[in-house]
């Protein structure tokens, strides 16, 4: 325990889709704890905070309920649970998509073809916001699993469930025609321990470390030779960062340029740095960015 008070807590899931991303999260952000399957709790020995690991249905319950101060969980889940927790961060893992899908070999083409047929899903609550604000009337039936079976057997005419591959919509026969949710990992916080000073300064502590590593792991750095008289060019293409490096080159006219790039427009700068003028790119991964 941290010697002017309680630890901070957080809720992970114990065992599923979220669970490695999460632990990897909180080592990647330096964060030295125990773990082995089946834990429920486990202490941080260098900051002070105390994992628990829960299912994932329950944490934004956990979290409104102050049981913990922040917890990581799928968007799905806590806007399906509807609890009252702040979202802080989106975490950049467990992306998926909440898709309504229809038969592939079937009259349902769209969303508004859905009137008065049944939509099974696990995500009732978004299923039903969602229909009526397109002004849909259809029948939502719940299941907790096995959503994509409910076709064939004759138990819906659709589903709503979550998709990342697409191979166990395809193996069902059943076709993607709606996002209902873009969904993806979440940091989430009891409100009331935002409004706490000593607790609210270890959660600002830790989520500059956390955006730090995100940062980190959607950023290249990028290293390339050019002839002077390109750098104008270059310059324009390299999104992001400030002020790239430039770095004389003993070749005279020749330069290096250093710069971070945005890896979601990293290929496209790639080629046209190459049609600029550029030469020699190497490109590294960056570990922590802290701006
Ligand atoms: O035991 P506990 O309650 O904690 O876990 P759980 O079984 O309820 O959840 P789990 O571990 O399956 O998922 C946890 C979270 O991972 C979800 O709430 C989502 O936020 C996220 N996530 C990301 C996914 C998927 N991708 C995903 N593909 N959750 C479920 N799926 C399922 C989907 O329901 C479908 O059955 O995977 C299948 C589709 O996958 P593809 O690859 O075939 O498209
Ligand atoms: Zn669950």
């Amino acid at each position: 325990m941290d010697a002017k008070g309680q630890n901070l807590k957080i809720a992970l899931q114990r065992k599923g889709r979220l669970a490695d991303g999460s632990l990897q999260l909180l080592r990647a952000v330096g964060l030295d704890f125990d773990y082995h399957e089946g834990k429920l709790f486990s202490p941080c020995a260098n900051f002070p905070l105390d994992l628990l690991f829960l299912r994932d249905d329950d944490i934004p319950e956990y979290v409104q309920d102050q049981v913990t101060d922040l917890g990581i969980v799928g968007l799905n889940v806590t806007q399906e649970r509807g609890a009252e927790v702040a979202q802080l961060d989106c975490l950049g893992f467990g992306a998926c998509i909440l898709s309504i899908a229809v038969p592939r070999k079937g009259t349902l083409r769209s969303i508004y073809d859905l009137g008065g047929k049944r939509i099974a899903t696990s995500h009732p609550k978004i299923l039903a916001r969602f229909l009526e604000e397109k002004g849909i009337t259809a029948k939502v039936i719940e299941i907790s699993g096995s959503v994509e079976i409910t076709p064939s057997l004759d138990v819906a005419d659709a589903i709503c469930d979550l998709v990342s591959t697409g191979s166990t919509l395809r193996m069902n026969d059943l076709e993607p025609v709606e996002v209902v949710l873009r969904s993806e990992a979440v940091l989430i916080a009891n409100p009331a321990s935002l409004l706490d000073d000593r607790k609210k300064e270890l959660v600002d502590r830790l989520r500059i470390r956390i955006q730090g590593n995100i940062r980190a792991r959607r950023t290249k750095y990028i290293m390339m030779n050019a002839p002077e008289s390109a750098l104008q060019e270059i310059r324009g293409i390299l999104p992001g960062m400030k002020s790239p490096t430039i770095v004389p080159l003993a070749e005279k006219g020749m330069i290096a340029i250093h710069s971070a790039v945005p890896e979601e427009f990293f290929w496209d700068v790639i080629e046209k740095l190459k049609r600029a003028g550029a030469s020699d790119i190497l490109v590294v991964p960056v570990e922590k960015m802290v701006i």
